[in-house]
């Protein structure tokens, strides 16, 4: 895309600072490390990357526990790197988003140090502090997602503070307009920068219910198409009715948009993990073209790799948001590779890597893509000796957490650490990863790594597949097929997301192949014959 729209169908590419590139080996990333690997991420045709939090920050969960919203932990670099990083990636012509994790702070930022010292100081009231019921106990039923209670008790101030997530990543109270104005004030520092846009970490999560209602028992929806909450997790033991996604939020969306428009061209997509409402949340804050520009579920972060549920999902996406965006992503720094989780077998992890991106690719709405995967990385194991990730720790071993995404890139099969680090890597450096590493896969005209750049050149070739419609075609259930249209172009994708050969049935109309990379399709009398695993496009 070109001008203020182009993140309408952009492909965006995220950075986890921490794993990407060392450069003063204490054996964790750094902004330097990220622009000397810029020219990896230019070389994909990606349009634009999103960077994990660098803030300043004790680093609890990993940095998205910040305690200066407008500077870089020293771990990271310094603003000069930062400023560095920016000005090469906008010469590569890549846009920058960054994190904002305004939420919840760290509990030693400044703003809560000062907020729990009294209940009379002139923060007192910038997190959400309850009283303890007479019994003692906390004010109500609310969940950690990552365990126990959602309230922690604070001696000094003889109240309750409340967290969605770590005890030390207190909640800011949004309620609280100074609350909304200083968050708006980081935010204005960085397009100040120059920043193209921000990922709005759990923006839904920005106000809680005022009177502190008590959250019902959950009752599972059979239809419900997100990924949101694994079983091991007490957060899905209550339907979180009243303690993220309140109608307060929408305002408050408006008024971080109005900021952004007072410069153009930047760009907002909102993390949005709702459960079952994740589609009436995401409708909420992108229709109107004067809130969010896009939305990020967990839709496609399951182990589901059916065409059946990918239809459901993007079915039930065009049903729910007819005029905001989504952002699709198959990976993150949360959850199991892709690969790992859509196929069991070892041998075939490759053929769906590729098939994945080629999914991913012809997808209405944005994308987003996690570093490595464009070399077809798996999960690693982890030992429980090496975890980093608290919330791994805490639920091991039904939840071994997150560190097995969290791994260190891989640059060169050869070098110590892969060339991430000449330290010692602060997670460890898997050796069937490095075997992956991009000096190995560039060299391979078949590789995963060279799949996904012919894949992305495709997506930018078509402007039907940029942001033209999307439409299902009925087919047996196995497959998933579908038309992109923009003037007058009429693509037809059908997809055989099954190991077992499958036919389609091109009833009427001329179909012209359109070559994909590594196709096994083909059309032999008006039926269009599918390997396992494989994909065909045609001109209608
Ligand atoms: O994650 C939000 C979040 O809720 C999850 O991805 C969560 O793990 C899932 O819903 C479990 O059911 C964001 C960040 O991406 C994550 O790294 C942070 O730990 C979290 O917020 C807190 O800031």
């Amino acid at each position: 895309g070109s001008g203020d729209d182009w993140w309408r169908g952009a492909v965006i590419y995220q950075v986890y600072p921490r794993s990407f590139q060392d450069t003063d080996d204490d054996g964790i990333g750094d902004l330097k490390g990220v622009t000397r690997r810029l020219g990896h991420i230019a070389s994909l045709g990606v349009d634009a990357i999103w960077l994990s939090p660098f803030f300043t920050s004790p680093q609890a969960d990993m940095g998205y526990d910040v305690s200066d919203y407008c500077d870089v932990d020293p771990m990271f670099g310094t603003l000069a790197d930062f400023d560095d990083m920016l000005a090469e990636a906008h010469r590569l012509g890549l846009k920058v988003i960054i994190d904002q994790v305004i939420s919840h702070s760290s509990d030693r930022h400044p703003w809560f140090v000062e907020s729990r010292s009294s209940r009379q100081n002139p923060r007192a009231d910038w997190y959400v502090w309850a009283d303890p019921k007479p019994d003692g106990t906390a004010p109500n039923n609310w969940l950690s997602i990552f365990g126990g209670p959602a309230w922690e008790w604070d001696g000094v101030r003889k109240q309750y503070y409340m967290h969605n997530f770590l005890a030390s990543q207190p909640d800011l109270n949004f309620h609280n307009p100074q609350v909304q104005d200083a968050v708006l004030d980081a935010a204005r520092f960085w397009l100040d920068r120059g920043v193209d846009g921000f990922r709005l970490d759990t923006v839904n999560f920005y106000f809680h219910d005022r009177h502190l209602r008590d959250n019902p028992p959950l009752v599972p929806d059979p239809n419900a198409t997100s990924n949101d909450a694994p079983d091991v997790n007490p957060y899905g033991m209550q339907d979180h009715l009243y303690d993220k996604s309140q109608p307060e939020n929408v305002a408050f969306l408006q008024r971080f948009r109005a900021l952004l428009d007072g410069y153009g061209g930047r760009t907002t997509v909102g993390e949005v993990g709702d459960g079952a409402r994740s589609l009436k949340t995401v409708a909420a804050y992108t229709s109107g073209g004067d809130k969010l520009h896009m939305c990020y579920t967990f839709d496609l972060l399951g182990p589901d790799f059916s065409a059946s549920h990918i239809r459901r999902c993007v079915d039930n996406f065009q049903k729910a948001v007819t005029d905001g965006w989504v952002c699709w992503a198959f990976s993150n720094h949360d959850v199991m590779r892709h690969v790992s989780r859509f196929s069991q077998d070892e041998a075939e992890r490759e053929v769906v890597a590729k098939l994945a991106i080629t999914l991913l690719a012809t997808l209405r709405g944005s994308v987003c893509l996690y570093q490595g995967e464009e070399l077809g990385l798996p999960e690693a194991d982890v030992a429980f000796e090496d975890l980093r990730d608290p919330y791994g720790i805490r639920f091991w071993p039904s939840f071994k957490g997150r560190d097995g995404c969290r791994t260190p890139m891989v640059w060169e099969t050869a070098a110590i650490n892969a060339g991430f680090s000449a330290g010692k890597p602060w997670l460890p450096v898997p050796a069937e990863q490095a075997r992956l590493a991009v000096d190995t896969q560039e060299s391979g005209a078949d590789t995963v790594l060279n799949h996904y750049r012919t894949m992305l050149a495709f997506r930018r070739s078509h402007a039907a597949l940029h942001d033209g419609d999307m439409a299902f075609l009925e087919s047996n259930r196995d497959l998933l097929a579908f038309t992109r249209e923009k003037d007058g172009e009429r693509l037809l994708f059908v997809f055989n997301l099954t190991q077992e050969p499958q036919e389609f049935l091109v009833s009427g109309t001329s179909v012209e192949t359109v070559p994909l990379p590594g196709q096994s399709a083909g059309v032999v009398g008006g039926v269009l014959k599918l390997g396992g695993l494989s994909a065909y496009c045609g001109k209608l």
